[in-house]
């Protein structure tokens, strides 16, 4: 039986390397929910809910994970045995509507201690565990400038850090969006695999024409072309398009993942932690997905060290994973909030070892991009 001593809930804003340039935000920092949770014999955990742009990507902000979590999650881990991470995110779940995000940093959190208390990685508790030591890891080039993205790409080539791209397009015209994925496609050639995400802003009829267009100059995916909750539509052009059709913001846990592969609504899922409600509701979309004979894919909130170790220990444990991972979310920020960064070469991502998520936190860098500026105190 272990039960909850102390919680510690904030924000921190690390910038970014570059402007990135989304169809719905431009980011320039990253602001990430830190869940720090520690029970009665010691143990420490840690998670992190993190979200795009505000409230402009889901219906969660950074502001609202911390407050649901604080407010309405950690009163229900304080009547549980928290050893028990199953049971007792089905009392929250019981409690608590909606809120994926919340839900999934402090199962993170759980999780690692769990971990920490059984002396095994957090991958060993999810499905089959560990099939992979290493995550094949996708770079998004969305600087907003064709020539500095082929730059940018060349470069991650060179230093084989990706050699798997994705681009962020749905905010120019879609032949204007096509010309930049094309000349891009173009200077990488063969050596690389180019992929786009719309973020939903396109409308059926921009989705059909941008669609072909995108197939024809060697675009291999296109990622939420539409709205996600147009899974109708999305069918209608999964079924009829050459190039594959990935969901993202369709996706919200298993129930979401059974209507779209019933509706044959997509080709690819990206799976993501944080939308489908924790790491347990990811294993169970995947399972989905693989038994509808839809690829998978290890998609990101472009969350810091700890959601995105949090995520490769998932995908490390799935059998197939055909089409890589895109957790490339720290080298996005100017600085690593871990005390040890993730390890990152070879055009992989390689998991650690250690018992739960295997990695800490760095105290200085955290008192430094602590939004609240506080002393990391606990309550
Ligand atoms: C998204 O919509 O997939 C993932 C990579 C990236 O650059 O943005 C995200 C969000
Ligand atoms: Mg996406």
């Amino acid at each position: 039986m272990a039960t909850l001593d102390l919680s510690d809930t904030y924000i921190v804003d690390v910038p970014t390397i570059r402007p990135h340039v989304l169809a719905m935000a431009t980011m320039h920092y990253q602001s990430m929910v830190i869940v720090r949770l520690i029970d009665s014999d010691g143990v420490e955990g840690i998670g992190e809910g993190t979200t795009i742009g505000g409230l402009s990507y889901g219906e969660e902000s950074p502001e609202s994970i911390k407050s649901a979590i604080d407010t309405y999650i950690v009163p229900v881990l304080q009547t549980c045995d928290i050893a028990q991470v199953g049971a007792t995110m089905a009392k929250v779940a019981k409690c608590v509507r909606g809120n994926h995000f919340a839900k999934c940093a402090v199962e993170t959190a759980l999780l690692d201690m769990a971990g920490k208390r059984l002396g095994v990685p957090v991958s060993e508790l999810i499905g089959g565990g560990r099939r992979r030591d290493s995550l094949p890891v996708a770079w998004t080039l969305a600087s907003g400038d064709t020539a500095r993205d082929i730059a940018e790409g060349e470069e991650m080539l060179d230093r084989r850090r990706h050699r798997i791209f994705k681009l962020k397009i749905g905010k120019r015209e879609v032949r204007a969006d096509v010309a930049h994925v094309g000349a891009i496609c173009k200077a990488l050639g063969n050596r690389a695999s180019v992929r786009v995400d719309v973020n939903q802003n396109w409308s059926e009829a921009q989705a059909k024409l941008g669609m072909a267009m995108l197939h024809d100059v060697g675009c291999e995916l296109v990622e939420q072309p539409i709205a996600g909750d147009d899974i109708a539509a999305m069918a209608r052009l999964s079924q009829s398009q050459p190039v594959a059709l990935m969901a993202d913001e369709a996706l919200h846990g298993p129930r979401s993942a059974m209507r779209i592969a019933s509706a044959h609504a997509a080709g690819v899922f990206a799976l993501k932690i944080a939308q489908s409600g924790g790491l347990f509701a990811t294993a169970e979309v995947a399972a989905i997905g693989a038994a509808s004979g839809i690829g998978l894919y290890g998609g990101t909130m472009l969350e810091g060290g700890i959601g995105t170790i949090a995520s490769a220990h998932v995908f490390a444990t799935l059998p197939e994973l055909a089409w890589g991972t895109e957790l490339f979310g720290p080298l996005l920020q100017t600085e690593e909030i871990l005390s040890e960064p993730l390890t990152y070469g070879d055009f992989s991502l390689t998991l650690p070892r250690g018992p739960g998520l295997g990695v800490t936190l760095d105290p200085d860098k955290l008192a430094r991009f602590r939004r609240d500026r506080a002393a990391p105190t606990l309550h």
